[in-house]
């Protein structure tokens, strides 16, 4: 009996996992186990001998229980313990830093204008940005003969042969958007029309797909007065300085008369733009009072009804409000210029002026 005792307590203290602690306990202790089997026999034995043996063997069925027990909370303490040591976790480590996108300093550029002009009652308007060569340029009484058709660099979309349909352009300028809302909501009307255009162009200030915002006004007795005020507004919010000065050149696009290019007063001190400030002019944007054909093109009756519009480059107020001095940079896979501008992930100057990220 203490043989069988010796026998099965090292057999435990040397089970090196539950697996094999389980495997003993079946053997020793299980219904058919040895321990087990030398109670069965119990029964053959004489009353004296049986009061002797009962009790023994009950209390080695205990021992060998506990044993298992006590074994195989110590292996799961050690399991335990072995993992604890190889998942540990330095909580002084500095965090691992979140890449961060953050807005195209063009779409931002296009949220503060339409927010501006929002706060003036215009709302936002949007077309195709292929269109027929009516659209884009008759109705803007920009005739196929007018040299303004060449000028403009015109992407034309291919024809099949026997193709019969209009010609269709890459749209050279926002302003059949323009023509289309006037066709649907006809007059009185304020709308901006910003979004993306295309001109065969490439150098540093020009890419072949830029954004513009053109805006359009148009009721009973809409004056070039308005137009001043406007655009002065807006440029006093968009550039954040309050004493902007305009100056309105006389100017001619097919699609306004009179037409009027305007500058702002500005200053160049160590290659860095200062509005509102010094003895310099710089072109910004291009305006005027809407030609009556190109009213009539949009179905609204000139003798009625008058108004302004005007046209800004966006990538160009863009590049003047944050000092990018390549037009490229914007739409440059190399994100390290915008970076160098501002406009990292880690600098995100917001809608409201502040920096964030
Ligand atoms: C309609 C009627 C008139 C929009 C106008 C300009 C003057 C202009 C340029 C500014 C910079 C183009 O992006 S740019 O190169 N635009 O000078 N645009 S008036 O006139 C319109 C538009 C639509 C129905």
């Amino acid at each position: 009996m203490d043989d069988l005792r010796d026998k099965y307590i090292q057999l435990i203290a040397d089970a090196g996992e539950e697996a094999a602690l389980e495997a003993l306990r079946v053997q020793a202790v299980g219904k058919k186990g040895e321990i087990s089997l030398k109670m069965r026999e119990l029964g053959k034995m004489t009353p004296e001998e049986r009061q002797v043996m009962g009790p023994k063997l009950n209390a080695l069925k205990d021992e060998i229980n506990s044993a298992l027990s006590a074994r195989k909370a110590s292996l799961a303490d050690a399991a335990l313990e072995e993992r604890l040591r190889g998942e540990w976790l330095d909580v002084t480590l500095p965090a691992r830093g979140r890449r961060q996108g953050s807005i195209h300093p063009i779409s931002q550029v296009r949220e503060e204008v339409t927010a501006i002009f929002g706060e003036m009652g215009f709302s936002v308007a949007e077309g195709p940005q292929i269109d027929s060569d009516w659209y884009n340029f008759d109705a803007l009484n920009i005739p196929s003969h007018h040299p303004a058709r060449a000028e403009m660099d015109t992407f034309y979309m291919h024809r099949a042969e026997g193709d019969n349909r209009p010609p269709h352009v890459l749209r050279t300028h926002t302003s059949p958007v323009q023509i289309r809302s006037m066709e649907k909501q006809g007059a009185p009307i304020r709308i901006i029309a910003p979004g993306r255009v295309y001109r065969a162009d490439y150098d540093q200030t020009h890419t072949p797909m830029f954004h513009q915002v053109e805006g359009l006004a148009i009721d009973k007795d809409i004056s070039m007065a308005q137009l001043k005020w406007t655009l002065e507004e807006f440029l006093r919010a968009f550039f954040e300085v309050e004493g902007v000065e305009l100056r309105f050149r006389a100017s001619h696009f097919p699609f306004t008369e009179p037409s009027a290019e305007v500058d702002i007063r500005c200053s160049w001190e160590g290659g860095q733009l200062k509005v509102g400030e010094g003895d310099d002019w710089l072109e910004i944007l291009g305006s005027g009072m809407v030609h009556p054909k190109v009213l009539e093109a949009g179905g609204i009756d000139p003798n009625a009804w008058q108004g302004f519009a005007f046209g800004i480059g966006i990538d160009r107020i863009a590049m003047l409000k944050y000092g990018i001095p390549d037009l490229r940079a914007f739409f440059d896979s190399d994100l390290r210029w915008l970076r160098h501008y501002g406009f990292g992930a880690l600098q995100q100057p917001n809608l409201h002026g502040g920096l964030s990220g």
